[in-house]
């Protein structure tokens, strides 16, 4: 494909996006990781802009039971009639291009449910860390679908990047570990949103569990909520916990945030030429002072300076 082909393929899979047309999606997904299509994915990226969508980080150490989790409560969103695309970070994938569809993505669904969208995808160069191209494609897929999950392997690396790429970050923890306790009271751990201990169904160990989150929580006057949930059948909590994802959603402070994030990783993975697609630096600064009043242009510039230096 030429940049010019690559460029109207972006912006026309970013267009139908943009309307809704979630059968875009995998098209989508593929020119977005496509390391030869640059124009393309910048293309799209604009033409997409910045979904509706609930954007939703899992996060907690493997096997602990996040895509378990993920298959139940993608049972109970799609009961409420809610539209639901997972991007799911394998970890052992970095940057080679495109993750195999494998055991990552062990997620029960409809496969001819067209309002579920689940795609495994290459993790980013540090652990817990996420490709530029998958936060770009969790902001397209939010234009689409109500709920944009991403899934990924890590707990306490407070560099991790899923709290930049989502308005809503939910650990999962596994009971009796006590590894999200210690990270979080030595503040290894930032508090996320919402804390989960999963695998209720064993007893006394996942009420400790919570307990003990609640107490560590208590001491550093943090109030995320701790909810304890089976999720296999049959499962307990789910519903509970849907709702306080949710309601954390509603109060989107991370919106801005994650905008930025995108716009920031965008030019560090495409440079001026991929800012260019997006009408240049000054275009892309105006643009989003303009979705949120509450950042001036000086304060996003330096943001955004500030997130392109190495390693930064
Ligand atoms: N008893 C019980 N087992 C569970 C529960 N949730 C998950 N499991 C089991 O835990 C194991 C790991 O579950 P996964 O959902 O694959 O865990 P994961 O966190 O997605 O794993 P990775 O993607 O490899 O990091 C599986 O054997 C599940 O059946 C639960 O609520 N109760
Ligand atoms: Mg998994």
């Amino acid at each position: 494909m030429g940049d010019g082909e690559a460029r109207g393929r972006g912006a026309e899979l970013g267009a139908r996006l943009a309307a809704g047309d979630r059968s875009a999606a995998p098209a989508a997904l593929n020119l977005l990781e496509t390391r030869t299509a640059r124009e393309g994915a910048a293309a799209l990226v604009s033409a997409a802009g910045e979904g509706a969508g609930h954007v939703i980080g899992i996060t907690g150490p493997p096997g602990v039971g996040k895509s378990t989790l993920l298959s139940a409560l993608l049972h109970e969103w799609r009961s409420r009639g809610l539209a639901v695309a997972v991007l799911a970070v394998d970890p052992s994938s970095k940057r080679s291009g495109g993750a195999l569809l494998g055991d990552r993505a062990r997620i029960e669904h409809d496969p001819a449910d067209r309002d579920v969208f689940i795609r495994s995808m290459a993790a980013g160069e540090r652990l817990g860390g996420l490709a530029p191209a998958t936060r770009a494609a969790a902001q397209a897929l939010a234009n689409a679908f109500d709920v944009v999950v991403i899934e990924t392997v890590g707990v306490g690396q407070s560099e991790t990047d899923v709290a930049e790429a989502a308005d809503t970050v939910a650990v999962v923890v596994q009971p009796a570990s006590g590894d999200a306790l210690q990270f979080l009271k030595a503040g290894i751990m930032e508090v996320p949103d919402v804390l989960v201990v999963t695998k209720a169904d064993l007893g006394a160990p996942a009420r400790r569990a919570e307990e003990d989150l609640r107490a560590a929580l208590g001491a550093l006057g943090a109030d995320a909520p701790v909810l304890t949930v089976s999720a296999i059948a049959p499962t307990q909590g789910i519903a509970a916990l849907a709702d306080a994802l949710a309601t954390h959603g509603e109060n989107r402070d991370r919106v801005r945030v994650r905008r930025l994030g995108a716009l920031a990783d965008f030019v560090h993975e495409h440079g001026e030429r991929g800012l260019r697609a997006l009408g240049g630096r000054r275009a892309a600064v105006r643009w989003l002072a303009e979705q949120d009043e509450s950042l001036d242009e000086p304060t996003l510039y330096g943001l955004l300076e500030r997130r392109n230096q190495p390693n930064g």
